[in-house]
């Protein structure tokens, strides 16, 4: 690299980190879920009914129903601003919901109402994805192997089980928002909701076995308040 090119580099990052500093104010919650007990071990699933899918696996996949980390973290539960956030209008970009091994990727899709979902099937198999809503409508669609992406939407907030009409063993889940302040907990069960303007909020944490708790916090300017969440495991 020349040195005009390491000069100019220089002048890009201090106009982005200007930018970034400019950007929108807010405050951030963050924290942990956590559980407390023993969950209940998760099975391992017999796909020997579907060679093509069994194949992939050296060793067979667990059912993902309750997904534990290091230091009694729980993966895969959903915080969001239930209360106090206004709804926002849903991102342009589609979310993708992917059928691969006969199990569904992500196990927890998060989305904004009115927001595009694409269902892929990446297996030479077909599915019948089968979402069970409980307020929105109903459908179910089946999707032979090198057909395209199923797109759909939901225009009500709710979490929806998923499952497959043809493999009895997958089970996902659509967490439809009504704002982009969302995260799904990964490994270590961490989370961050930022860009929060001054206010009193709901935070929410759901667990797809273990239900939901909510917590009160306000937001007086850009700092960040930790909010930790522990649920009670289920033995069974
Ligand atoms: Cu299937």
């Amino acid at each position: 690299m020349s040195k005009k090119h390491v000069v100019l580099a220089g002048a890009v990052m201090l106009a982005a980190s200007a930018v970034a500093l400019a950007g929108p104010a807010g405050g951030t919650v963050s924290g942990k879920v956590t559980y407390e007990g023993t969950p209940a071990k998760m099975k391992p699933i017999d796909m020997s009914k579907e060679p093509s899918c069994q194949k992939m696996y050296t060793t067979p996949p667990t059912v993902e129903t309750v997904v534990t980390g290091s230091g009694n973290s729980l993966q895969d539960v959903v915080v969001y601003i239930s209360a106090g956030a206004p709804d926002d209008a849903a991102p342009s970009t589609a979310a993708v919901f992917t059928q691969k091994g006969c199990r569904y990727i992500p196990h927890i899709l998060a989305f904004q109402v009115n927001q595009e979902i694409k269902i892929v099937n990446e297996d030479q198999t077909s599915h019948n994805i089968h979402p069970l809503p409980k307020v929105n409508r109903e459908w179910n669609k089946s999707q032979p192997p090198g057909t395209p992406p199923i797109s759909e939407k939901y225009d009500k907030a709710e979490f929806i089980p998923v499952k497959c009409n043809v493999h009895p063993w997958m089970h996902g889940n659509f967490a439809v928002l009504k704002n982009s302040h969302y995260a799904i907990t990964g490994d270590g069960g961490a989370f961050s909701l930022g860009n929060l303007p001054p206010g009193k909020y709901t935070v929410t944490a759901w667990q797809e076995s273990y239900g939901d708790q909510s917590q009160e916090v306000t937001i007086s300017g850009s700092e960040t308040k930790t909010v930790n969440f522990v649920f009670k495991a289920k033995p069974y």
